[in-house]
């Protein structure tokens, strides 16, 4: 069985594990405590040298890393059923909104990143919730301007049932309820995140679900 290195907290795990239950693929999960910085050991290093999660251990194809990388990897080894739509079109819009997430809110808004603000730049929490709250509005004000209508009322990103957009979108959305985001401002948001949670894909890869959570 294929196994996937994870941190229950962690955004590109949790996008991950959607991904991986969407498809409908058993996956052996295995946590990696950021808290105590086991991303950090020799032996994680060896198979993620950026001391990263997740990895995910392939059942043919090796040790992968890098979300957007695996999630493609899946896509096309695993093709049924798909996260990408049919049209060329439509493809790329899905994956611009996932790098909306993936390339522009979430990388900044990393556990590295805040600690370096904290320890190098002298930023305390209140600046931290500044930094953090900035950059999930800038992505989500142009997210909410790139979903389509009625999404959330039986609608998805694109299509019928959810894919690659609900991958990134959901786990962002978790993350900035953490940070304390205000999020009225986006009700296709958070009407597709209310639909998403009544699947089960979502639900068995929802933090709260898995080995780790505390
Ligand atoms: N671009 C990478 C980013 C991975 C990443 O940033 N993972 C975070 C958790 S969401 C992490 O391991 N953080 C550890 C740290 O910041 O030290 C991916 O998509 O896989």
């Amino acid at each position: 069985m294929a196994r996937l290195y994870s941190f229950f907290r962690s955004g590109t795990s949790h996008r991950l594990r959607i991904a991986l239950n969407l498809k409908g693929l058993p996956t052996e999960i295995l946590p990696v405590n950021l808290r105590k910085g086991e991303h950090k050991a020799e032996t994680y290093l060896a198979l993620n040298p950026q001391g990263l999660v997740p990895a995910y251990e392939s059942d043919d194809n090796g040790t992968l890393t890098q979300s957007p990388a695996i999630i493609e990897y899946l896509e096309e080894r695993y093709p049924e059923p798909p996260l990408l739509p049919q049209s060329l079109g439509d493809r790329a819009r899905v994956r611009a909104m996932a790098a909306a997430i993936g390339c522009d809110i979430h990388p900044i808004n990393n556990m590295r990143i805040l600690g370096a603000l904290r320890q190098q730049f002298g930023a305390d929490e209140k600046a931290i919730t500044v930094w953090t709250n900035t950059w999930i509005h800038a992505g989500f004000k142009a997210l909410e301007t790139m979903l389509p209508e009625g999404v959330g009322q039986g609608a998805f990103a694109c299509g019928d049932r959810p894919g690659l957009v609900e991958c990134y979108l959901i786990p962002q959305v978790y993350s900035a309820r953490r940070f304390e985001v205000d999020l009225s401002a986006y009700p296709k948001i958070t009407a597709l995140d209310a639909t998403c949670a009544e699947r089960e894909a979502f639900q068995a890869a929802h933090p709260d679900a898995q080995p780790d959570a505390v």
